[in-house]
């Protein structure tokens, strides 16, 4: 079982993520993403898809057009944990792969 972060570690986890920030009103991380357009978005999902689903770790996500806003967490672990972090700096990666952020 992977450990939760505590409050502290997510802290400074955050600073090295760009553009994530803490979810209000619950322990878990998010990101919303802007694409040049819907292509673009859904290319980044299936990219991201493809990670999430190698490391048995999915995202919640929800995209509109050109938009797709993330939230990470570890159910199993009741918040955010090294395997969001991971996920997130993957996501970000594509991200800047395709030309955003
Ligand atoms: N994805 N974000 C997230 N959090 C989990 O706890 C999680 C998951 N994907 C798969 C998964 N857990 C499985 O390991 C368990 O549901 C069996």
């Amino acid at each position: 079982m992977v450990e939760r972060l505590s409050a502290e570690a997510r802290k400074s986890a955050l600073v090295e993520l760009s553009g994530w920030a803490e979810t209000s009103g619950r322990e878990a991380i998010t990101r919303t993403f802007t694409f040049r357009d819907f292509n673009e978005a859904f290319g980044f999902m299936s990219r991201a898809a493809l990670i999430a689903e190698k490391n048995d770790h999915h995202p919640e996500w929800k995209n509109v057009y050109k938009t797709v806003e993330v939230v990470l967490a570890t159910h199993e672990a009741g918040g955010v944990t090294a395997r969001d972090i991971d996920l997130a700096k993957a996501m970000n990666a594509i991200a800047r792969q395709l030309g955003v952020a």
